[in-house]
This record gives C-alpha cells, sequence and structure tokens, in this order.
C-alpha cells in the first residue's frame, strides 16, 4: 500500500489513458531510453532520418538525432493540412474584451507563410535572431512560427516585462527585428507596448525593423523608416501565402529564452529543431491524453517556457485544438475562466497554483455558477502546489473526476521532467515520478543518494531530447552552472525529497532564483534595478512566503548620503523596478537598513537576511564579515 493520501484514477480515466500501464512503459524507456525516444521520434516527419539518437561524444554538449533534417514548424502545419486536420481548429481566441477569433490549420498555416515572407522581405536569414515582445495575441503564435520558418532563432520576451529587461535581451541576442503591439489589454487597462518598446530601443542599438501589431489603437510614436505596421505589411504583393520552410538540421537553434539564474544576468537558454521537437510532442500526448476532438487551454503565456511548448508548439505537433486568452483570470468579474471553460467546452485546463490560489480566495459559488463538465484533465506547473489548493481544484473546479497533472520541469529541460500520467495514482502536491525515460535522483553534498524523505539536491542522471543545448553565446556559463557541481549530472537548482513509494516532493530553489505568482525572477535583476536609481547605494532582494503568490519579493535598500528615508521615496522605488524590469518585480516591500549582512569576500547574504524575516536562526555565520 502506498503511504500517504492517495487518489487513484477512475476507471473512465484508465480508457482514456495513452499510458495504460506506466510500469511497462517506464521499464522499457528506462532500460534503453535512445530507443524509446527513437521510437517516438519516427511519430513525426523528417526529411532525412538520423545517423545517431544520441551523441555524447562531446559532454555535456550532448546532440539529438544527429544528421537528420527537419523543421518543426512543418511538422505543426504543413504536415497536418495534408489531412482532414487541415480544416481543424488550431486555435480559438478570446480576447479580454470579449473579441473571438478562431484559426484552422489552413489559415494558420496562411498567416504563417505570409508573416515569414514579410520577414523575409526584412532581410531575415536563417540563424537570425528576432526579437518577439507582445501580449497574449494569435499573432504572437504567428510572429514565432514565422520567424521559425524561415530559420530565424525567435526570442520572446514576455509582455509583462519592462523597459530594462527588454533592453537587455535585445542586445544580448542582436536582434536586428522587433516584432511588438501597440499594446496589451490587461484588466482593462492597456499595456503601452510600443511605447516601452521605445524607450528599450533607445538603450540598444540592435534593431534596424520595428513591426507592429494594431491590438489596441490608441494613438502611438512610428518612426518613419523604422517602424512598419505589421496589417499594412501583410497586405503588401511580397506576402504570398506560400513559403517555403527552411530545411534544418535536427541540432539548429530553434529559439533562445531567457531566464533568471543564479548570479548576474538573465542567461538565453537555447532549444533546436529535433530534440525540443520529440520531447514537447511526446510529454504532451502522453500527459495530458490529447484526443482529435479535445479542446485545449494552456493559460500559461507564450512568453515563457510553459507557452513555448504546451501553447505553441506540443498541441500544434499533436494536431490539437487549443484555446488562449488574452487577459487577467478575474476581469470583469471572478467567473471570466469558468465562464469561458463552459462556453468552448475546454477539456484540459493547465495552469499554475498562484491562478489556482488567486480564484479560490473568491469562493467557490463563482465556479459553481457554471457548468464545467467538459474538463477531462487538470494540470498545474510553476511551483509546489499545497495540498489545499491541490484539493479545491480538484473537487471544485474538477468535480472531483478529473486528475490532476503536476508537472515538474523548467526553461532548460524544455518538456515535464517530473509528473504524473492520467493512470498513475496521485498525492496532492507531488509530482510523483520522473516521466519514462528520464532518470533523476536527489543527492547530498558529497554526491550520495539522500534516504527516503530526506532533502537534497535534485539532479538528473540522463540526458533527454528536448534539453537545453547551451547558454547562447556562453558555453561556459552553461558548463559551470548545471554541470560542475557533481559532473556528468544536470543540477535543476532545486531542492526535493523522495518517500516510500519513489513519489518526488519539490521544496524549492536552492539559488538566488525567486518563483513570484510562478514567474522566475533573480535577485539580481532587482537588485540592479534598485541601485540604478540615483538614490540608492546597495539593495538585497528575498523571496518570503506569500498566500496568494507563493513567493513575495522583500528588498533592503541602503541609500546614498544625502537622500532622506520616505514613504514617498519606497513607493518612488516600487514603481521604478516595475518600470524597469516589469510590474511582477515590483516589490512588496522596501526596507532602509544601514548595513546588509555580507561574507568576507563581499557577497550579500541573502540567506541571513531570510532567516531574520522569518524569525529563524540564521545558521552557520562563520563566514560573515562583521
Ligand atoms: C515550467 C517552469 C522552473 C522552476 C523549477 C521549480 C519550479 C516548476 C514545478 C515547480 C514544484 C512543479 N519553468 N517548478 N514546476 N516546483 N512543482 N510542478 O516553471 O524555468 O520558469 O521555472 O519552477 O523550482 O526549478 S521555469
Amino acid at each position: 500500500m502506498p503511504v500517504g493520501e492517495v487518489y487513484y484514477p477512475s476507471e473512465e480515466v484508465i480508457k482514456n489513458a495513452n499510458i495504460k500501464n506506466w510500469d511497462e512503459l517506464n521499464e522499457r524507456a528506462t532500460k534503453d531510453y535512445e530507443g524509446f525516444w527513437e521510437e517516438m521520434a519516427n511519430e513525426l516527419d523528417w526529411f532525412d532520418k538520423w545517423q545517431k539518437v544520441l551523441d555524447d561524444s562531446n559532454k555535456p554538449f550532448y546532440k539529438w538525432f544527429t544528421g537528420a533534417k527537419t523543421n518543426i514548424v512543418y511538422n505543426c502545419l504543413d504536415r497536418h493540412i495534408k489531412t482532414y486536420r487541415r480544416n481543424k481548429l488550431a486555435l480559438i481566441w478570446e480576447g479580454e474584451d470579449g473579441q473571438l477569433r478562431t484559426m484552422s490549420y489552413f489559415a494558420l498555416h496562411r498567416e504563417v507563410c505570409k508573416f515569414a515572407n514579410v520577414l523575409k522581405s526584412m532581410g531575415v536569414n536563417k540563424g537570425d535572431r528576432v526579437t518577439i515582445y507582445m501580449g497574449r495575441i494569435p499573432e504572437l503564435i504567428i510572429a514565432m512560427l514565422a520567424s521559425a520558418r524561415i530559420g530565424a532563432i525567435h526570442s520572446v520576451v514576455y509582455g509583462g516585462f519592462s523597459v530594462e529587461s527588454l533592453a537587455e535581451r535585445i542586445e544580448d541576442s542582436d536582434s536586428k527585428v522587433l516584432i511588438t503591439a501597440d499594446g496589451a489589454y490587461q484588466r482593462g487597462k492597456i499595456v503601452p507596448l510600443k511605447q516601452i518598446a521605445d524607450e528599450a530601443l533607445q538603450r540598444c542599438g540592435t534593431v534596424e525593423h520595428v513591426l507592429v501589431v494594431k491590438r489596441t489603437g490608441q494613438e502611438i510614436n512610428m518612426e518613419s523608416g523604422r517602424d512598419m505596421w505589421y496589417h499594412e505589411l501583410m497586405n503588401l504583393p511580397i506576402a504570398t501565402q506560400n513559403c517555403a520552410f527552411e530545411i534544418m538540421d535536427a541540432e539548429d537553434p530553434l529559439f533562445i529564452l531567457y531566464t533568471s539564474g543564479t548570479t548576474g544576468k538573465p542567461k538565453a537558454i537555447l532549444h533546436t529543431h529535433g530534440g525540443y521537437m520529440v520531447g514537447v510532442y511526446t510529454t504532451l500526448k502522453y500527459v495530458f491524453d490529447i484526443k482529435e476532438e479535445d479542446r485545449y487551454w494552456c493559460a500559461a503565456d507564450p512568453g515563457w517556457i510553459t507557452g513555448h511548448s504546451y501553447i505553441v508548439y506540443g498541441p500544434l505537433l499533436n494536431g490539437a485544438t487549443s484555446f488562449m486568452y488574452e487577459g487577467a483570470p478575474n476581469f470583469p468579474y471572478p467567473n471570466r475562466w469558468w465562464q469561458m471553460i463552459e462556453k468552448y467546452g475546454i477539456n484540459i485546463l493547465y495552469t499554475a497554483p498562484t491562478a489556482i490560489r488567486g480564484l479560490m480566495r473568491f469562493g467557490e459559488s463563482w465556479v459553481k455558477r457554471h457548468n464545467l463538465s467538459s474538463l477531462r484533465l487538470l494540470g498545474t506547473v510553476g511551483e509546489p502546489i499545497n495540498p489545499e489548493a491541490w484539493k479545491w481544484y480538484f473537487k471544485v473546479v474538477g468535480n472531483e473526476k478529473c486528475p490532476i497533472m503536476d508537472t515538474w520541469w523548467q526553461t532548460e529541460t524544455g518538456m515535464f521532467m517530473i509528473t504524473p500520467t492520467p493512470s498513475v495514482p496521485l498525492k496532492p502536491g507531488s509530482g510523483t515520478r520522473p516521466f519514462p525515460g528520464i532518470e533523476m535522483d536527489i543527492l547530498d553534498e558529497n554526491g550520495n543518494s539522500v534516504k527516503p524523505n530526506e532533502e537534497g539536491y535534485l539532479v538528473i542522471k540522463t540526458p533527454w531530447p528536448a534539453m537545453l543545448r547551451t547558454v547562447y553565446k556562453d558555453p561556459e556559463r552553461y558548463v559551470n552552472q548545471y554541470w560542475s557541481k557533481y559532473p556528468g549530472y544536470y543540477m535543476t537548482g532545486d531542492s526535493a525529497r523522495r518517500d516510500e513509494d519513489g513519489y518526488y516532493w519539490i521544496i524549492g530553489r536552492v539559488d538566488d532564483v525567486i518563483k513570484v505568482s510562478g514567474y522566475r525572477l533573480g535577485t539580481a535583476e532587482i537588485e540592479s534595478a534598485l541601485v540604478s536609481h540615483p538614490a540608492v547605494a546597495e539593495a538585497a532582494a528575498i523571496g518570503l512566503p506569500h498566500d496568494v503568490k507563493g513567493n513575495a519579493i522583500y528588498t533592503y535598500v541602503i541609500l546614498k548620503n544625502g537622500y532622506e528615508k520616505s514613504s514617498a521615496l519606497i513607493e518612488e522605488l516600487r514603481n521604478h523596478v516595475a518600470h524597469e524590469v516589469g510590474p511582477i518585480a515590483k516589490p512588496e516591500s522596501i526596507e532602509f537598513v544601514d548595513s546588509l549582512p555580507k561574507t568576507r569576500s563581499g557577497k550579500i547574504m541573502r540567506r541571513v537576511l531570510k532567516a531574520r524575516a522569518l524569525g529563524h536562526d540564521p545558521g552557520n555565520i562563520s563566514t560573515m564579515e562583521d
């Protein structure tokens, strides 16, 4: 008998499951993971097959499906329009203002080809980087796919980021083209994307063309010679609906995505056409049991890895119908999500604990006004889900019949790594076990596996197809950050424990990454935004537990001589961080201090600040300077 509280799948769920016998598949995939991934790769189209499934001759720079030729967009679109899926809806989209747009696979293919031709006419070539900065609108997906179709590398910057975050990502990626929108609707207000982009472009010098989608229609500045309207370009004769795809090597870059790491600036994680495609296709197929008639909704933002893998690429590779919603979950009322699930007959909902906790606060009557019986499966991602939120999700949203897929993974892993599949017994708060073919472990400081229920460092012991290939332009950082603590093993940056049944329980980050409402931020980004203000000499940021957000940002600031502490200055500094990094990074609190705890080599001891804030014992402080 398994230990703890266990939820078993119903007959109905097992009947629908793509994996009926998890243990059998797991055994097969563990014994021969290359063979397993090769079998999965064979379900997709390749122009040339691989000479080798896995090339590990230059560890940790692994290569997958070497010598193979493909294009992920071919597998997302062209493959389907040759079949009955031509007329199937690829995308159902609802704007925050209630506007509805749908696109068949045929229509999405057409729009992608047209925009790919526009990009080509701007001189975008294979290997060039294109930065995309938009709200959750269909053109964001079209822009990603159009770039990938012609072999360009997309770099999507989340629309909730602001001036400095955007500028440094454009600069670091050396993008010649920026694709953005006039604005984005969020909670009834307009986020002035173009205005933020204009300010960012004053701080970086690589962009030649800015392509602007009209979404909100307010007055914006259009710089002649540089800025062009998307809808005007799409009407030009060059924007024909045929555009040859670039034949890509399996290992050619598909995209970079910036993510916060242990120290310093966000780093660009690089993913490829071949392995990434096989990984996200397989995991979505098995974990969410995607069926032809399903309507699947991943409520993340395409600007984060969850959106890349499980709004854009995974569903399209599976020929699924995806729903995307532009705005806030509680706008104009707290029933918005439930209303849309009923209206569109959504079968699968994939979201984050912070969203569940946020909606839970409004009470179950908002859910109960709607018939949610179309739901079959639920998912969660981004941070550990507290059992209370899990149970509410299971009972109130899923009516006790929808298993919850608690998927643990990272920007770096590209795909689900620890996750149940629908036929597996669940424990609230645990992602169960690694996906078949993935070998993981929990280690102590010396690299030994810890005993059941002991905490340790979570590592991945074998390569997987959707793994990051490198940190863009910084291979050394790739090696140091991920592969040096335990040579041969990938270091996740998380701590975890494993129970007697082999179920994994994630505890949290062990580095300077803070997950705020499921968004990944680095202490360094927040601190550097603070010290860019003329009043600030030094700053430190930590994450502290928060009921809805999971973690909230607390900051400590040393003022420069001549500046007075005041509540007006606190407000000014909070807004300054929001303006530089984005509203998600706005500190919950700012405390003025005269000194910060530091090591003798001058590093801020955030762990000591955290212990003090929580009233805990700071532990070993022998390295502290004073
Ligand atoms: C997908 C995503 C990665 C970090 C990761 C964890 C945390 C993600 C879960 C989770 C507990 C989960 N990518 N995390 N999923 N913790 N249970 N199901 O979030 O790169 O932005 O963040 O998120 O700490 O290391 S990410």
